[in-house]
């Protein structure tokens, strides 16, 4: 790959990561059962520009949170865990990216849905398995009085995990029908 064209997609990750940040805060209105709006831009690019970028632009999202403050805090493996892995794991949805691609230039709408809808629930997924084993280990005293730490845990990651599938779904369908080549860029 050109110089050229590694500097192009670098600042690509970094703007996408930039745009995750800022929707990271739109305030936590359902507290920790709010959907990560950000997963939508993060989602989207790794699709567009595949794993390596996509893994890159999520550990910028997740170190960005130490930059601006927005560190939920509890121990150090807990933060590595919800902000650095976590936040990578968003990348995923790249692995599915040349099929995408592939897809959109064989103008086959059906199979690069698929493969982005594919994408996005694995990518999505990791991500809050990450915060459910996280929710089990460090935030189980939060959890209501009676409540298991795995139930509570499971009911707060499993609805924020889906809240956030659906968004970036939409997204997606939106995106597929309005601006497909931005799913396989010429350059
Ligand atoms: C049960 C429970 N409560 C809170 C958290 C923390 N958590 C959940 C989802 C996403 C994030 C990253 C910031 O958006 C965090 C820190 C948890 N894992 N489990």
């Amino acid at each position: 790959m050109s110089q050229n064209k590694q500097i192009k997609y670098l600042v690509e990750a970094a703007i996408f990561a930039a745009l995750a940040m800022v929707l990271s805060f739109i305030p936590d209105f359902a507290s920790w059962f709010t959907p990560s709006f950000g997963a939508i831009p993060l989602v989207l690019f790794s699709l567009r520009r595949g794993l390596k970028y996509g893994l890159l632009a999520g550990l910028i999202w997740g170190l960005l949170h130490f930059v601006l403050g927005k560190v939920y805090y509890l121990s150090m493996s807990q933060v590595l865990i919800e902000y650095i892995i976590a936040f990578i794991a968003m990348g995923l949805a790249g692995l599915f990216s040349v099929q995408v691609k592939d897809a959109i230039e064989q103008n086959n709408s059906k199979k690069a849905i698929s493969f982005a809808l594919l994408g996005a629930i694995f990518a999505v997924t990791v991500r809050y398995i990450f915060h459910f084993i996280a929710g089990v280990i460090f935030w189980a005293s939060y959890a209501p009085k009676g409540m298991s730490a795995v139930w509570y845990s499971f009911t707060v990651n499993g609805t924020a995990g889906l809240l956030t599938l659906i968004f970036v779904v939409i997204a997606i369908f939106i995106l597929m029908q309005t601006q497909k080549q931005f799913f396989a860029p010429k350059d």
